[in-house]
């Protein structure tokens, strides 16, 4: 099933961290999409639950260097 959750990335801050997140986000098996706007720190991630998990995409973000909680 396709999922699509929030995630606040409070230290994002410039286009350089957006393509770092987003790199990492798409090196999971599963993602359909990974957009980062550092102007609102958020992070938005459609995925396939069969393949991926939320914990998954959170410890991702981790492996750029990031903090990311879900907020929806
Ligand atoms: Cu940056």
């Amino acid at each position: 099933m396709m999922n699509t959750n929030t995630y606040s990335v409070p230290d994002m801050s410039c286009a350089h961290c957006k393509a770092h997140i987003e790199e990492e986000v798409n090196k999971l098996t599963g993602i359909q999409n990974a957009n980062a706007n550092p102007d609102e720190k958020k992070l938005t991630v459609t995925f396939d639950t069969n393949e991926v998990q939320s914990a998954d995409i959170v410890n991702a973000v981790s492996q750029a260097g990031y903090t990311a909680e879900k907020t929806q």
